[in-house]
């Protein structure tokens, strides 16, 4: 199974009520065009917006009978879906979801495997529903009579209309969802969490979780040889089913091990060859081991420097894109944000590593596997809301990515493969570069972990901004967090656009405040 060139939309916004509501504004991030549409249902009237990239959307929704399905995002498992259904191989992924919730009910996304936000609409309920990572993040406000479903935080906030803290009903908002995280400076606002449903009623606006997923925390004993092979081919079967169907797959690449391996196993099946791509900045790069793996693979190879002080300017637009408050992952994703920013031409299909270091422990720089295995379980727990996945980094240049290692079937592979296999022989990843071992230079293979935030030099310029600001190096971290707090309130809560804040003055002020 492979892809069309891009999913058939990025982004929704909707508004589920009773009648009487007016069609929501929407402030995404994401580029692409809207497309409107109002659908009356027995039990509630839903008026949305999607944000596409292509000149209709039509596989992103459908109407049947009393469901209304919306859906931001891709299926990785439509040939097992078309065989339990029965449905004709040219159902829209909107329709599979369709047909999985007549056959299940709200357990119908517990058997998909994708990269995606849905909404359901029947009777008078509203289902709002992420992946197993909820790699592309979803927000609701549920109120009596009236839901809002966004998958941007900010789309929710332009979306508002009536602003103020009492809803339709007369009640205060700001209830709590159980098990959902509430988003910061907005009242009643909810993230649906990784591998959820959550189930609306519109009219008296409560909810119910589902979980759909949970990070595997068995661990798995085997012998090297199968274990190796499993990851091989389950790494190779999601790189597989994230091909585009016609176009060459671009892979952004760093000569780490992850990326390589997404690179290699892609050139394997793309009959065309594929695209790499890698970035720098003036102070730092991995080009020489980027272009180890593109000569290797005879990719189309393509290198892009951007200068240190442009980066830091683009520390407001990584927020505004990842809506996220964990300035660690700020500092990775600033890099990546840069480097879609400067991929002009047609929208492309990115494939990414990202991720491979979560289950496989490869950011922990020790021998002992307890404390891998700690790391391990430590990331699993706590990914979610953090949205390192979100497609908005890329989506705001209008790019589709999407990332293999987190793919249920090889993050369920690798998250229980016991901690020896991970590390083993002094070596990060051991499996993964086992798996590899036949596709790749020995130096590739062997490469220890850099990770794009240090390969980049991110983390030394964001520190050196800090220390410039008149910082004390011990305050470093705890400064970096309340930038990244700032940006938030600035770019997701308040509205304002990223080019209108100055990093250089706004940390300037958050390091006095500290001394004041
Ligand atoms: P890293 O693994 O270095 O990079 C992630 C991906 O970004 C790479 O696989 C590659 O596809 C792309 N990339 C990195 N550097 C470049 C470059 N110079 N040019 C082009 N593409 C590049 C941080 C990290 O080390 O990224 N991410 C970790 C860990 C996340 C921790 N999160 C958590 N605990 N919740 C990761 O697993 O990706
Ligand atoms: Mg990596």
């Amino acid at each position: 199974m492979t892809q069309p060139e891009l999913p058939a939309a990025y982004g929704l916004l909707a508004s589920a009520h009773l009648g009487g509501g007016r069609a929501p504004e929407a402030a995404f991030a994401t580029r692409g065009r809207h497309t409107r549409l109002t659908e009356r249902l027995p039990g509630q009237t839903v008026d949305a917006v999607l944000v596409h990239p292509g000149a209709d959307c039509a596989g992103a929704h459908t109407a049947e009978e009393d469901t209304l399905v919306l859906l931001a995002g891709e299926i990785y498992n439509r040939d097992e879906i078309h065989d339990t259904l029965g449905t004709p191989t040219d159902a829209t992924d909107a329709e599979l979801l369709a047909g999985l919730f007549a056959k299940y009910g709200p357990h119908a996304f517990r058997v998909v495997n994708g990269r995606y936000a849905a909404l359901l609409a029947t009777g008078g309920r509203l289902l709002a529903a992420t992946d197993h990572a909820g790699s592309v993040p979803l927000y609701v406000r549920a109120e009596p009579g009236h839901t809002l479903a966004a998958t941007e935080v900010k789309a929710l906030t332009g979306a508002g209309g009536d602003g103020g803290t009492v809803g339709a009903g007369g009640t205060v908002r700001g209830a709590p969802i159980p098990g959902a995280r509430r988003v910061r400076g907005l009242p009643g606002v909810h993230q649906v969490p990784a591998g959820a449903v959550l189930d609306i009623d519109v009219a008296a606006g409560t909810v119910t979780a589902h979980r759909t997923w949970v990070p595997p925390v068995h661990r798995r004993l085997m012998d090297e040889d199968e274990a190796v092979d499993r990851v091989r081919a389950a790494l190779e079967a999601a790189v597989v089913r994230r091909l585009p169907g016609t176009h060459r797959p671009l892979v952004v690449l760093s000569g780490g091990i992850d990326s390589s391996a997404v690179a290699a196993l892609s050139d394997g099946v793309a009959t065309a060859g594929i695209d790499t791509l890698s970035m720098g900045t003036d102070t730092s790069d991995e080009f020489p081991q980027a272009r180890v793996v593109a000569r290797h693979l005879r990719s189309t190879h393509r290198e892009i420097t951007v200068p240190s002080a442009e980066l830091l300017t683009l520390l407001p637009h990584t927020v505004h894109a990842a809506e996220s408050l964990d300035p660690e992952v700020i500092e990775y994703l600033l890099p990546l944000t840069a480097l879609y920013r400067r991929m002009d031409g047609p929208a492309r299909r990115v494939l990414t590593g990202y991720g491979a270091d979560i289950p496989l422990g490869g950011m922990h720089r020790e021998d002992r596997l307890p404390n891998l295995d700690t790391a391990v379980a430590h990331d699993m727990d706590t990914f979610d809301g953090l949205n390192e996945m979100s497609p908005v980094l890329s989506t705001v240049s209008g790019h589709w990515s999407t990332h293999p290692y987190w793919d249920r079937e090889v993050l369920e592979t690798l998250t229980s493969l016991e901690a020896g296999l991970k590390r083993r022989y002094g070596r990060d990843k051991w499996v993964l570069r086992a798996a590899m071992g036949d596709l790749l230079p020995a130096e590739t293979v062997n490469r220890p972990k850099l990770g794009v935030h240090e390969g980049s030099g991110t983390t030394a310029s964001f520190s050196a901004l800090v220390l410039r600001a008149g910082a004390a190096e011990d305050e470093v971290a705890a400064v970096k967090g309340r930038v990244v707090r700032e940006l938030y309130d600035r770019v997701v809560v308040g509205g304002a656009h990223p080019d209108t804040v100055d990093v250089e003055e706004l940390t300037g002020k958050i390091v006095a405040e500290g001394r004041g």
